[in-house]
């Protein structure tokens, strides 16, 4: 089912570094409407939760740490074809490899404090969602 909705974070990074309004901006520029949005701070226990699929990964424990490491924006995001157009619009992991105006390339500055998350499927935005939404903060 394509349920027109994406999940992101602004990852500790750019919140530390004042860029929650541009951010915000850029994504309300593309076309999505904000359908949830809280601001908080994950422990290390629930960043690994969160990102439980890449535990067999080299990066994992650098990935969990950064994620704990101070306050992020989670938000759901709605679109036609959001999860596509969302990805197109945050541009490459690596911020080095992202396209010119895409959240990335303007705000990142390493392919660990890169910015952004954006959900890869339908099915992870779904999971990702009500990982930080209850439905009575879903809009
Ligand atoms: P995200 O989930 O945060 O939107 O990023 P993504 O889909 O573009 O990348 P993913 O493969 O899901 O990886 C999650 C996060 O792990 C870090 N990473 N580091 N050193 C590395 O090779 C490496 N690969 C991934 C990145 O910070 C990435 O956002
Ligand atoms: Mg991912």
């Amino acid at each position: 089912m394509t349920t027109n909705r994406t999940f992101t974070m602004i990852k500790p990074d750019a919140v530390a570094n004042g860029h929650i309004g541009a951010i915000l901006n850029d994504i309300t520029a593309a076309g999505f409407k904000i359908v949830a949005m809280k601001y908080t701070q994950l422990s290390a226990e629930k960043a690994g939760e969160f990102y439980a699929v890449h535990k067999e990964r080299g990066f994992y424990g650098d990935l969990v740490s950064f994620m704990s490491s101070g306050p992020i924006v989670a938000a759901i995001l709605e679109k036609d074809n959001a999860i596509e157009d969302f990805r197109k619009l945050i541009g490459a992991t690596n911020p080095a490899e992202a396209a010119e105006g895409t959240i990335r390339q303007k705000y990142a500055k390493s392919i660990d404090a890169n910015a952004v998350h954006g959900s890869d499927s339908d099915e992870n935005a779904q999971i990702e969602g009500s990982f930080y939404f209850t439905a009575f903060e879903r809009f």
